[in-house]
């Protein structure tokens, strides 16, 4: 039988390769999408056709009932956040309410409705923030820098007490940054990338940043789908990292996007302090062994072609 599957976030970046994974595997693919006076289906329009749109929103549980009752999925994916961690000091309770109560509305919803539907709830490695120990595994602490990483521990502890609380197939997966041509442009690769291209083309010549020291683990949002449905096809369910296990820094991003190009870094980034975080997450980096050992998941795309790829697509589409 052809199994179903409900996308919360449809639209965001993982949720477009998410649905084109599934479509893949032969699932009948329902998105919940919120209300908008402009429509802003870019990631989805190649799908649109074979996407089941339905209407709903984390910040009200009878939307997210109705939304279940019609699309009577077998997995659940909850992707829908407010994800910008620096819109999360601005609007903190807002990033509470979707990013961790939706969370908690959307398990209601599902306990309710009494079906055996499993549930993946989208983690992430801003949870271990101030990091107590290197590399990140499932067991390192969590030491939350950002109201956004207090809230993903808030629904990452509701997902694993309401799989030992209710028996429900709910799992996380703490996934570290992954990016790709469909990242927004507010995130700092899609930022680099997009800057590169325009300077590239003498559309602009300055790209202002924050802090070029951070590090991040950054893989291929492409990549990281396919874990997130391993998660989810698995005997019994649990939480998993997903990483590279290869840390860089902004810098090393911006170094590798300009000299892509031919450029020289030096002569177009400047810092610039409104692009500082009141608390700042210095180093991410993950230990995936559990994931390749038990979900046989790797990596395909590492750091560099991950930047190369991004501002070869900036370029093409600043180019039509
Ligand atoms: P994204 O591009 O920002 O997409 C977020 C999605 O959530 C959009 O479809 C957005 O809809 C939807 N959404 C926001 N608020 C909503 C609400 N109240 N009701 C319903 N939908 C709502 O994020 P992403 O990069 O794809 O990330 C997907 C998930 O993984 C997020 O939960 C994020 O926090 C988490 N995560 C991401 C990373 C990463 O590096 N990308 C790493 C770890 C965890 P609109 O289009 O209407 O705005
Ligand atoms: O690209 P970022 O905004 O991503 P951040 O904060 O790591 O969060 C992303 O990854 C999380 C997983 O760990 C997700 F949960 C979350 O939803 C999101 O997808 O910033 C990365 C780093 C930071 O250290 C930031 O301070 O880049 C630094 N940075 C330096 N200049 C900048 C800038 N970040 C942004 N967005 N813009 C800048 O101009």
């Amino acid at each position: 039988m052809t199994k179903r599957a409900l996308i919360t976030g449809v639209t965001g970046q993982d949720g477009s390769y998410l649905a084109e994974l599934l479509l893949d595997e032969g699932y009948e693919v329902y998105g919940m999408v919120r209300r908008s006076s402009t429509e802003r289906f870019e990631r989805i329009e190649h799908l649109r056709d074979r996407l089941h749109l339905v209407h709903g929103d984390l910040l009200d549980g009878s939307s997210l009932g109705r939304v279940l009752e019609e699309s009577e999925p077998d997995e659940v994916y909850n992707l829908a956040a407010q994800s910008f961690v620096p819109t999360s000091w601005t609007e903190p309770v807002l990033t509470a309410q979707f990013t961790g109560l939706g969370v908690t509305r959307l398990l209601e919803a599902l306990r309710s409705t009494r079906r055996d539907v499993r549930f993946y709830q989208a983690s992430s490695s801003e949870m271990f923030g101030k990091v107590l120990e290197s590399p990140q595994s499932e067991t390192t602490p969590f030491y939350p820098r950002s109201p956004y990483g207090v809230a993903k521990v808030y629904g990452h502890y509701i997902t694993v007490n309401y799989r030992e609380s209710y028996d429900l197939f709910a799992v996380s997966g703490i996934l570290f940054n992954h990016e790709s041509p469909r990242r927004g442009l507010e995130f700092v690769t899609r930022k680099v990338s997009h800057a590169v291209a325009s300077i590239k083309l003498g559309l602009k010549d300055e790209l202002r940043l924050g802090n070029l020291d951070a590090r991040r683990d950054w893989g291929f949002a492409g990549d990281y789908v396919r874990a997130m449905w391993a998660m989810l096809q698995r005997d019994e369910p649990a939480d998993y990292v997903i990483a590279t296990g290869e840390s860089h820094t902004v810098g090393e991003c911006v170094e590798v996007a300009f000299a892509h190009v031919g450029l020289d870094w030096k002569q177009h980034v400047v810092q610039d302090e409104r692009f500082m975080r009141p608390a700042e997450v210095d180093l991410l980096v993950g230990d995936p062994s559990k994931a390749r050992a038990e979900l046989g998941w790797e990596p395909e795309v590492r750091f560099a072609e991950l930047v190369r790829m991004m501002v070869d697509a900036d370029i093409e589409l600043l180019s039509r």
